[in-house]
């Protein structure tokens, strides 16, 4: 059997081809892959994240583990994705905001959508609002997603609300905010409809705000 201890080692050091190895071995013993991530992967990220912090790690370290767990989740998306082949019961634009590069956990939630069901038209990173705009007026979305992982763009999701508003299609969508740094109390104040703090209570929100549950 895999340790997944080692997983966690790896995305932690930023190695990128023994996360893969590690990932793939776990997948063949038929390893859920949700509990790869939230008990593994995330966690090695959490401890990332402290230790850039505490100046233990710089920019590079952040990178490579960056890299080395974008790369597991490359595996492991089409088999969360797969869970949900062949319904569509929403239709979700998401992106991360102007200014912010951080994409795995809007990865994460993409994925997690398109596991249960939704069409999701994942417009990338460092999105203004007139690329969320127009997004929404081409594909007809009835969701709205957006993250940001720094307190720096986090401001930019109430743009692009005023934005759906000047454009009149705020009463067609529904705007669920995510990423660390985002609150209840802040998507509150923003105008946001929703607000989740992980990939698999964006779900249940999203169903939520839709009246599917
Ligand atoms: Co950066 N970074 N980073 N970084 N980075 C953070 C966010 C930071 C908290 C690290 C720290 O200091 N502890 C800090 C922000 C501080 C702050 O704003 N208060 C930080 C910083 C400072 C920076 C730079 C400024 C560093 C520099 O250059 N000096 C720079 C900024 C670049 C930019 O965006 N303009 C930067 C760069 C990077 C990398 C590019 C190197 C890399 C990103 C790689 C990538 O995404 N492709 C990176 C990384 C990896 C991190 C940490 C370590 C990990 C983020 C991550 O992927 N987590 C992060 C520390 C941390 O978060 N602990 C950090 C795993 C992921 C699964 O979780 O993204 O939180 P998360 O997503 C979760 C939930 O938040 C939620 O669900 C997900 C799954 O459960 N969620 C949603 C997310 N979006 C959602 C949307 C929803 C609903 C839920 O609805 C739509």
């Amino acid at each position: 059997m895999t340790d997944l201890n080692l997983l966690y080692e790896a995305i932690l050091k930023g190695k990128k081809k023994t996360a893969i190895e590690l990932t793939n071995a776990a997948l063949e013993e038929k390893a859920d892959p949700k509990s790869l991530i939230d008990n593994h992967m995330i966690k090695a990220m959490e401890e990332v994240g402290r230790q850039f912090e505490n100046h233990e790690i710089f920019v590079p370290e952040l990178l490579m583990a960056g890299r080395a767990m974008k790369a597991s989740l490359n595996i492991l998306q089409p088999v969360l994705q797969g869970q949900g082949a062949g319904v569509s019961i929403g239709k979700v634009v998401i992106g991360t905001v102007k200014g912010d590069l951080h994409d795995i956990g809007k990865n994460l939630v993409a994925s997690m959508l398109e596991g249960c069901g939704f069409e999701v038209i994942d417009i990338g990173i460092d999105m203004d609002s007139a690329k969320f705009v127009e997004a929404i007026r081409e594909h007809k979305a009835n969701i709205l997603g957006l993250s940001a992982l720094l307190t720096t763009t986090m401001p930019y999701m109430k743009t692009v609300i005023e934005a759906l508003k000047e454009a009149g299609l705020r009463d067609q969508v529904k705007v669920i905010v995510g990423g660390a740094p985002v609150s209840q109390s802040f998507a509150t104040e923003i105008g946001a409809d929703g607000y989740s703090d992980t990939a698999n209570s964006a779900v249940t929100k999203v169903k939520d705000l839709l009246g599917i549950l």
